[in-house]
């Protein structure tokens, strides 16, 4: 894979000189997408320094890069993975057939739509994230709020990418729509739930990485699997640089389990709120929350969207390969379905339930964490256990929408969600508490707010102590 020219305007091995048209139109795009990062874009921070990671190519050695660099000069650029020679499709009614390296008119807009969801929740957690600096606990937590906020902003450009690219004119259109919708805003939104309410505290920002960038993990690997070759190759790189969100959630998670375990030990019996830390309970509704919403995100138990984009194989599931059956036409799969006031247990076509598939591996993988927090508290001979709430537990899209269930699935009545609610999600109380926390960003190299752990390594073989930003 060729290393790009560092001179380049926009960084790319997508080989941008050869192709004029859409050199010019990308450097149209990208004095909006500047724009939009100033007003948008983490507040404050703009003029700082910041040890920041960079691609500089898709290999194994560029794609690492570590630099101080002001975030306005971050070189947000366009890289594709490897393609994989002869790569055919592996999933659905063309399985087996040769990739598309063009998109086919038939599945035009489908496609077009899928890109510019997925590219529309880039910019929508930035936004989301624009005010945590100035709260943030250490200078190395600031530093990977950052990292992952310019990641998130690469990630716009890969799908930008594609839609200039393959799209024409409804493509740039799109583009530029991409830039103007904001999160949170009520004449135009964001497109997906999860991503117009504001992450305005650490604690929901680490859940919102362990929790939301893991459903971004799942779409991705979905999505890589695409007969659309292009599709699949950008997501394919995107997905390297989403371990690292989903790193900063876990260890983030994991940190503020130690702190209130530390607290516990020290003064037992007590109320860990007295010193400053988040207690676990707290830590429970918050998980219990963004679990929920982050498992909405992707779409209904059963869907016809979903069996569509399967048969045409333009998603697929995450590693399809280690799958036996790419057709998936004969087969079921058992789900829990509300009928009359009861779940019962019903069949559904296996293509039908492709949402569903997927947002099991979803669960699987979220609880791994899970287990990692576990483990630190019986290390730390606590006995309390982090859960993951039932996937009925909170639901605004899909089966168990409009019904109420307790986090262990069980169907419960209005009134025994209105009694419960505040035990079960993160009520004003704990909302309030956790903002008291986190009134000041803490600067000093080596200085950490007590609500936290420091980290076990630093970035890059630095120390924790190390001057992550260099402020102006
Ligand atoms: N909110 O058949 P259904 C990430 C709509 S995160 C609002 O059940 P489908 C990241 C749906 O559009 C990953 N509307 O769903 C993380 C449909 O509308 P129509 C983002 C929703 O289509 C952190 C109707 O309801 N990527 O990268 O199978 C930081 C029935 O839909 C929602 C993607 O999502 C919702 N939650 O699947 C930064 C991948 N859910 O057709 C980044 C691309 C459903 O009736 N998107 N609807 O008008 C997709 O693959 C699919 O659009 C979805 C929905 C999985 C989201
Ligand atoms: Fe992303
Ligand atoms: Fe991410």
């Amino acid at each position: 894979m060729s290393t790009i020219a560092t001179n380049e305007k926009i960084p790319n091995n997508v080989n941008l000189a050869g192709d004029r048209k859409l050199q010019r139109a990308l450097e149209k795009w990208q004095p909006h997408f500047l724009e939009w990062w100033k007003e948008m874009g983490p507040e404050g921070f703009q003029a700082d320094n910041i040890f920041l990671r960079t691609a500089i190519s898709a290999d194994a050695k560029g794609w690492a890069h570590f630099d101080h660099v002001k975030m306005p000069d971050y070189r947000w650029g366009i890289f594709l993975a490897d393609a994989v020679e002869g790569r055919t499709i592996g999933f659905g009614d063309d399985y087996g057939k040769p990739v598309w390296q063009e998109v086919p008119g038939e599945y035009r807009n489908t496609l077009r739509r899928l890109i510019v969801t997925q590219g529309d929740t880039e910019p929508a957690s930035v936004e989301q994230q624009r005010l945590l600096g100035q709260t943030c606990p250490s200078l190395y937590d600031l530093r990977n709020l950052f990292q992952v906020n310019v990641e998130e902003g690469r990630h716009l450009w890969a799908m930008v990418y594609l839609l200039h690219m393959y799209f024409g004119r409804d493509g740039r259109e799109e583009a530029d729509a991409l830039l103007e919708r904001r999160s949170g805003n009520a004449d135009n939104p964001r497109i997906l739930g999860a991503f117009n309410a504001p992450i305005d505290d650490w604690l929901s920002f680490f859940m919102f990485t362990y929790f939301t960038d893991r459903d971004g993990k799942y779409q991705l690997l979905a999505l890589s699997e695409s007969a659309f070759d292009p599709l699949s190759r950008t997501t394919r790189f995107m997905l390297t640089e989403e371990a690292h969100h989903m790193f900063v959630g876990e260890t983030g998670i994991l940190r503020m389990v130690q702190r209130a375990a530390e607290i516990m030990n020290e003064h037992p019996g007590e109320d860990p709120r007295k010193y400053g830390v988040i207690d676990l309970p707290t830590l429970q509704r918050y998980v219990n929350f963004w679990f929920s919403i982050s498992l909405d995100l992707f779409g209904g138990e059963i869907s016809s969207n979903a069996a569509t984009y399967f048969a045409s194989g333009i998603k697929g599931r995450a590693k399809e390969s280690k799958h036996e059956d790419h057709v998936a036409l004969e087969q079921i799969m058992r789900m829990d379905v509300p009928k009359d006031g009861k779940i019962v247990s019903e069949e559904v076509p296996l293509r039908n339930a492709m949402n569903e598939v997927l947002r099991s591996e979803y669960v699987e993988d979220s609880q791994r964490g899970l287990n990692k927090f576990n483990r630190l508290l019986v290390e730390m001979g606590i006995d309390f256990a982090l859960e993951l709430p039932s996937t009925r537990f909170n639901r605004q899209v899909g089966l168990y929408e409009g019904l109420r269930f307790d986090p262990q699935g069980n169907l419960v009545s209005e009134d025994d969600w209105k009694t419960n609610e505040k035990n079960w999600l993160p009520n004003d109380s704990d909302r309030e508490y956790v903002k008291s926390l986190m009134t000041e960003a803490v600067h000093e190299p080596g200085k950490i707010a007590n609500w936290i752990a420091p980290p076990k390594h630093g970035i890059k073989g630095k120390p924790f102590e190390y001057e992550y930003v260099r402020f102006d």
